[in-house]
């Protein structure tokens, strides 16, 4: 039978852990594409009212239909089961790409507009090019909401900045009867989706915007994103849908961010689940019937760190204030970094939250070289440092107790017959047959 090798993942995965030295252009880990498995057929979801109750963190590797995966490959199919679990429970639906998404770059802005079923609604960006790193195109990091990012060491490594209001997209302060911002004029007010998952769809359609300029300014292929607190959550979301962010750095994102959601309640001082749900619409409306049982959702915050992998990604936390659950984040993260192992790229993964300063969204000196390294790996294609996981004693949680599966050994052969959606220089190169 015919049978796909390598896939345009596993050469990414492959590449990236290879720590072999990118040409300056290399796209890296990320994808072509914001989601390479829209094709994949995903068996029916489970209804809400009939899930079990499983204490432990969910198997990310057992597939809907049974069995596990096996191959590197099969992880594109398997990650999109896990988006459409965590859309259904969890933050709702993030849509693809409208019909029309139109729209500028300069050195100092980009501008968004989108229309779709006879709807459109529009918004804007800054932009601040790098202090130092030479000539453009430069790659770029969204920085959602302004809060706590270290824009100068950002900037000074080689990144532009984009600053976006996710604000703008979906707004605060709303009934979830009536939600507002771009992505509510387009999608209607009473929409199911979260605002976390409308920031994430704004970041998707600034992506589009930079694709569509022709790359004179900005390079589409290496695109960062980051946030802190509420901002954090959102940036989060938004590197677990969009496969074409190379770098996701979630800052303090607590619960409905990093956090895995099983373990919050039993985290003391953590921001209990109810209050994240209804402090704001961030969680998509489905949510409410989880927020007192959340070991009947049958995904869990590690699988949506799974669905970044093996792109980059540095998890930062703060160890100081208990309501940032980041005791429960550290389960989170040390469970997605199994993923990653499984994909052999366990060192494109880095969660931080050994810090000194107490202060939430503070910029701290101990992030600054991890953050260049970072930049340097995933948006600039130089420089071959390996994640790690620098957790606080105070907050570290201890995956043994959360989990009762194991890592497999993924194969870097596949008998996964479907075409992956790969970007276009890619798609020849995976269409090797070994009979
Ligand atoms: C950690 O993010 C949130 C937190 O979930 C909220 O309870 C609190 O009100 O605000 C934090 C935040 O966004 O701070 C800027």
């Amino acid at each position: 039978p015919l049978r796909w090798t390598v896939a345009a993942l596993t050469a990414a995965v492959t590449f990236a852990a290879s720590g072999a030295t990118a040409g300056a252009t290399a796209p890296l880990a990320a994808a072509g594409v914001e989601d390479e498995g829209a094709g994949c057929a995903v068996p029916g979801l489970p209804d809400a009212g009939s899930l079990p109750t499983v204490t432990k963190l969910p198997d990310p590797f057992t597939k809907l239909g049974g069995g596990r995966v096996t191959a590197k490959a099969d992880w594109r199919c398997r990650r999109e089961e896990i988006k459409k679990l965590a859309e259904k429970f969890v933050y709702g639906e993030k849509p693809p790409k409208p019909s029309s998404v139109t729209g500028t770059v300069s050195s100092s802005s980009i501008t968004v507009n989108v229309a779709h079923n006879g709807r459109s609604a529009g918004f804007s960006a800054g932009v601040q090019l790098p202090t130092s790193g030479g000539s453009g195109p430069y790659p770029a990091v969204v920085v959602l909401g302004g809060l706590g990012a270290d824009t100068a060491t950002i900037r000074a490594a080689g990144a532009a900045v984009i600053s976006y209001d996710p604000l703008a997209v979906g707004k605060e302060g709303t009934a979830r009867t009536s939600k507002q911002g771009a992505f509510y004029t387009i999608y209607g007010a009473t929409s199911g989706t979260g605002l976390l998952a409308a920031w994430a769809w704004g970041v998707s359609r600034i992506i589009d915007v930079i694709e569509q300029s022709g790359g004179g300014i900005l390079r589409a292929d290496a695109t960062g994103v980051t946030g802190c607190s509420r901002y954090g959550k959102g940036a989060f979301v938004a590197g677990a849908f969009d496969q074409r962010i190379a770098l996701t750095m979630p800052i303090e994102s607590g619960s409905g961010g990093v956090a895995a959601l099983r373990a919050i309640p039993g985290e003391s001082g953590a921001q209990p689940l109810s209050s994240a749900y209804s402090e704001q619409p961030w969680l998509g409306d489905a949510f409410s019937s989880f927020t007192g049982s959340p070991a009947r959702l049958p995904v869990d915050t590690h699988e949506v760190v799974g669905m970044i992998a093996p792109r980059g990604l540095f998890i930062m936390d703060n160890p100081h204030i208990d309501w940032l659950a980041a005791r429960s984040a550290s389960v989170a993260a040390l469970g997605g970094a199994e993923i990653y192992k499984a994909l052999g790229a366990g060192g494109n993964i880095t969660y931080w939250s050994d810090v000194q300063d107490g202060t939430h969204c503070a910029t701290r000196p101990e992030w600054r070289t991890p953050l260049q390294q970072n930049i340097q790996k995933f948006l600039l294609g130089s420089g071959g440092s390996t994640g790690t996981m620098r957790i606080a004693a105070v907050k570290s949680g201890n995956l043994a107790e959360w989990r009762d599966w194991t890592t497999p050994a993924l194969s870097d052969t596949t008998t996964d017959t479907t075409p992956p959606t790969a970007p276009a220089g890619l798609a020849a190169s995976a269409t090797t047959s070994t009979g």
